[in-house]
């Protein structure tokens, strides 16, 4: 038990000391983390709020049913067209129960690929979805490296899928769900918006809002949105007893409902002032930061961001984008090696560098930070060799963050 904990002291610490840069992570508030570790955790609450397997479940019931209706209300929508679903134990669980619940397996979904800024559970061959499922995929414009929607309208016109899947992991520009909608309606495809990177930005209005476009949108709960980490799915109504049924009893048995009350807590925070602020403060921090790393001769793909994230093309530099993560990770400063669009090298040193700034964002920092971390990484990116630059600014890292503290 001490060796655990003595681990875990040592991990909140690095959290603490670090620049968390990668575009997925957040700090998730201390309140919401205690309900996580709360007693919750020992319920067994198979089946839904009402019709449960187990008993003892009228509280249980009262925090799924708040979390589902939390969950609509932070997207301003009403229980009679939309239907919320919480129990879903991660992003990856939710996509799965989504094409499970409404199409057959082999059938056809068109999805972004993973190598241009989609994901794996959007039909990459390792992974169930390309296993199971026909995926056939659309990826961005060569030239502006942005999103072509008449391209991905003639994909889909020609394979004519079941299901589309729109959002990204590492694509930076905004998405037009209306566009995608029309898209689907035109070859009659069901539509699954996969919101888990922009979620708290969507809930903040600072990104269109997939509703009412998608059919179904997904997302997990720990990116923009800042909360624990896990998941939901919000479907139109018409869809929802197949949702359900392919969540409960179709992929996962009991929920973990000390999630869903830290879900609930997330949903309730995602609704207040001080939510919006730090979602209009982590794309400001984006461009800013997007700016910076420009004047010091870093290419960004598509030129810029509207959204919490960019991703560094670093073609123009000795490096690689695994090694740049590994290099920035030695001065405290945590980001992931990507894929670019049409990328010349493997996907395992990969010529790219996601970095995203909502983490800092709920820390509080703002444009000044960004304006001096831009130079920290620009610095050590462009001196790979230089060590003695990085334990300085490890130092100077540790300084900056001690004026924003965390945990
Ligand atoms: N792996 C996550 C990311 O980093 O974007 C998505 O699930």
């Amino acid at each position: 038990m001490n060796k655990i904990k003595k681990l875990v002291a040592q991990e909140v610490r690095r959290q603490r000391e670090g620049l968390v840069m990668i575009a997925s992570e957040n700090y998730c508030p201390q309140e919401i983390l205690d309900l996580v570790g709360s007693p919750l955790s020992n319920k067994y609450s198979e089946g839904y709020p009402g019709k449960r397997y187990y008993s003892g479940n009228q509280f249980i019931d009262e925090i799924e049913f708040l979390a589902c209706t939390e969950a609509l209300k932070m997207f301003g929508l009403s229980d009679k067209k939309w239907h919320a679903n919480v129990q879903p134990h991660s992003g990856s669980s939710a996509n799965l129960a989504v094409y499970l619940g409404l199409l057959k397996p082999g059938d056809k979904i068109l999805g972004m690929d993973l190598s241009q800024g989609g994901h794996l559970t959007h039909g990459s061959p390792v992974n169930f979805s390309g296993k199971l499922f026909n995926f056939v995929h659309y990826g961005v414009d060569k030239k502006t490296e942005k999103l072509d929607y008449k391209e991905i309208e003639k994909i889909a016109l020609k394979e004519k899928p079941k299901m589309i899947v729109c959002g990204a992991t590492a694509y930076s520009r905004e998405i037009s769900f209306a566009k995608f909608s029309a898209i689907a309606k035109k070859c009659n495809a069901l539509l699954l918006a996969d919101i888990a990177h922009i979620a708290g930005l969507v809930v903040a209005d600072e990104h269109p809002s997939p509703f009412p476009y998608a059919d179904v949108v997904t997302s997990t709960t720990h990116k923009t949105l800042g909360g624990p980490r896990s998941a939901f799915i919000i479907c139109k109504n018409e869809l929802a007893k197949e949702i359900d049924k392919a969540i409960f009893p179709g992929l996962q048995g009991g929920p973990l409902e000390n999630m869903i009350a830290a879900k609930a807590a997330c949903f309730m925070e995602a609704q207040t002032p001080r939510f919006k602020k730090i979602q209009q403060q982590t794309i400001l921090n984006a461009v800013s930061l997007a700016e910076t790393l420009s004047k010091n001769g870093l290419r960004t793909v598509s030129g810029g961001t509207d959204n919490h994230l960019l991703l560094l093309d670093l073609r123009n530099l000795e490096i690689n984008g695994r090694d740049a993560a590994n290099i920035l990770a030695e001065a405290g400063i945590y980001t992931n090696a990507n894929t670019i669009p049409f990328d010349p090298a493997t996907p395992f040193k990969p010529s790219g560098l996601r970095v995203g700034t909502a983490a800092l964002s709920t820390r509080g920092m703002k444009e000044k930070e960004m304006k001096l971390i831009g130079l920290w990484i620009a610095e050590i990116l462009k001196k790979p060799k230089d060590t003695k630059l990085r334990t300085r600014i490890k130092q100077e890292v540790i300084d900056l963050t001690k004026k924003f503290p965390i945990y």
